[in-house]
Formats: structure tokens, C-alpha cells, sequence
């Protein structure tokens, strides 16, 4: 795979670098994305089920479309784009800043992870906000209820509306504002803050490096925009890597 000479100097002289990811680099992996032509978007609105006041209207019904979900992802592996960041790290300093939920970039190997929407592995309780991540709690296919207090159990994932948790985010933000190269894998860039983090990598100067399999509102910031699916994209890098710093 042939990449623009611009981009293989930037490659060698690079020493921090940032995977900005989303839904599209687990599409490999058998997860659905969220707004493509098979994305779950597609069969129902977000406001029905991702944001709180659903969860409060029908506790169950969001915890069971949860349970669905980590059940999709426990059976799912890390793809080849996945395990092709992790292996950056023998090369470069890497920073994941990423709005999925599913864990595949620490169970691919990456060691340096801001989840900027969390975490589905993990649950918490609404009132006293103890966290309840033992799989005794994937079972139940009904809203859990605090062992502490009594209060609704929810999934430790950020829902429309809500915050962000703002360590995460400026730890990513720093990160991205420091980096050499800015890769945006596998997402639409539609959903703020969290598209913000290229947008304040590029204003840094960062040179922004889009893989995606179409066009999207981030290709006009980008400064070098690559069509193609991360499983596939993402290996060729790093096999160039491999040749530029041995
Ligand atoms: C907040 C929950 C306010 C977890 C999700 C401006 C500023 C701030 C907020 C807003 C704003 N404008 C609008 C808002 C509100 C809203 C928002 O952004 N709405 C959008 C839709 C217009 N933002 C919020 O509500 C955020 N909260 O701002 O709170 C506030 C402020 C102060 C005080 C209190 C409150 C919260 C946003 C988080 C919402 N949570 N999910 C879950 O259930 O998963 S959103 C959902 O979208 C996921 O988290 C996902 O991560 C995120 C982004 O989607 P993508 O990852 O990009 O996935 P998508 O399917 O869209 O795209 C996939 C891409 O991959 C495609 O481009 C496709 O081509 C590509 N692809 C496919 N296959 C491949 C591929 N690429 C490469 N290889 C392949 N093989
Ligand atoms: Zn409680």
C-alpha cells in the first residue's frame, strides 16, 4: 500500500501520536456502528433509549438493550485495527482517546486509554453511586438494584446530555493538543464534545491523519485523508513504521 511521502516524514519524525476512534474501528469485530447503513441508529432513536430520562421511564428496557449490547461485545475479539495500535507503542508514545464503550483497545493491548463515554463493562447505583462491575450483575436482564441502598443500577456510560468525565476528556484534549499526528479511525465526528478533541489537536498544530471508509465532517480538517477500513488501513501503517524506524 502506497501512502503520501508527506505523511511517511511526518511518520519518522513523530514521537507522540493519538488514535482518536470510534464505533467504525470495532465494526470489524462484529459491532454494529451507530449512524452507518446497517448502524443501530438506524432502528431506533438514541433519545428512546441512550439518555437518562429513558433509563428512568423504563429502567428495564435500557439495562436489557445493555445487556444486549455486552453481550454482543463479550463474544467480540479486537480486530487487526485494534491490535495494530497497540503495536505502535513499540514505536512511538501512544495516546487512545476513544468514544467506544466496548473495551477492545485494552483488551487488544493498548496501554494508554481515555474513554471519553465510558465504559459498558462497568455499572454504577444512581444514588450512592457505588460501582457494581462483577459479572454476577451481567446476568440480571432486569434494571439491578443497589445492594446498599436500594437505588436503580445503570450502565457507566455517558448518555446524551450528560457531562463527560472531564478528566478523561482534558487528559485527552492534552493529549491530542501535544501530539505529532492525530489519527481519526472509524468515526462520523458528529457527536461534541468529543469532536472536539481533533479539532483542538489540529488547532495545536497536530497533522490529522482520517481513515475511514467515507467521507466525513472531520475529512475537511484532515490533512490526509486515507479510504479505507482500519482492520486493513491501520496493519499497512505499521508495517511501514517497522520500516521507517529500524
Ligand atoms: C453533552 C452512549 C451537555 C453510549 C453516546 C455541542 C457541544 C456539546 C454537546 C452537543 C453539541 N451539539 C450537540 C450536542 C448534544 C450531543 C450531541 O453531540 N449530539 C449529536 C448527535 C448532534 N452531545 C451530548 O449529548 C453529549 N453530552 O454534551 O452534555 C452538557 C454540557 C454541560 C453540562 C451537562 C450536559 C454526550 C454525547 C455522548 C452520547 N453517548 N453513546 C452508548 O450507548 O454507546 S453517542 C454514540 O455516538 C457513541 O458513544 C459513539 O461513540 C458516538 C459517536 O459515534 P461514532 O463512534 O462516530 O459512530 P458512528 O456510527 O456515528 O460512525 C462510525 C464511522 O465509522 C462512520 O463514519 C463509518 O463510515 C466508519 N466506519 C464503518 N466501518 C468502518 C469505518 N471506518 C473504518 N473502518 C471500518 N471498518
Ligand atoms: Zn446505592
Amino acid at each position: 500500500m502506497q501512502f503520501k511521502k508527506e505523511f511517511l516524514e511526518k511518520l519518522q519524525s513523530a514521537k507522540k501520536i493519538v488514535f482518536f476512534t470510534g464505533a467504525g474501528i470495532s465494526a470489524e469485530s462484529g459491532i454494529s456502528t451507530f449512524r452507518g447503513k446497517d448502524g443501530i441508529w438506524n432502528k431506533m432513536k438514541p433519545e428512546e433509549l441512550a439518555n437518562f430520562d429513558a433509563f428512568m421511564r423504563n429502567p428495564d428496557l435500557v439495562w436489557e438493550w445493555y445487556q444486549h449490547r455486552r453481550d454482543i461485545i463479550h463474544k467480540a475479539r479486537p480486530n487487526a485495527g485494534h491490535y495494530a495500535i497497540a503495536e505502535f507503542e513499540k514505536y512511538l508514545d501512544v495516546t487512545v482517546v476513544t468514544q467506544n464503550i466496548d473495551n477492545l483497545h485494552r483488551r487488544a493491548g493498548s496501554t494508554k486509554i481515555f474513554e471519553l463515554h465510558g465504559n459498558i463493562e462497568r455499572n454504577y447505583c444512581i444514588d450512592c453511586r457505588t460501582s457494581y462491575n462483577a459479572p454476577q450483575f451481567e446476568l440480571a436482564n432486569k434494571a439491578p438494584k443497589c445492594e446498599k441502598c436500594g437505588g436503580l443500577v445503570r450502565p457507566d456510560v455517558v448518555w446524551f446530555g450528560e457531562m463527560l468525565p472531564q478528566d478523561e476528556f482534558r487528559e485527552g484534549e492534552k493529549a491530542a493538543e501535544w501530539s505529532d499526528i492525530c489519527f481519526v479511525v472509524g468515526t462520523s465526528a458528529v457527536v461534541y464534545p468529543a469532536a472536539y478533541i481533533p479539532i483542538s489537536a489540529k488547532q495545536a498544530g497536530s497533522y490529522i491523519v482520517e481513515i475511514n471508509v467515507e467521507p466525513t465532517d472531520m475529512t475537511r480538517y484532515a490533512d490526509y485523508s486515507i479510504l479505507g477500513t482500519a482492520g486493513e488501513i491501520l496493519p499497512n501503517i505499521v508495517d511501514e513504521m517497522s520500516r521507517l524506524k529500524m
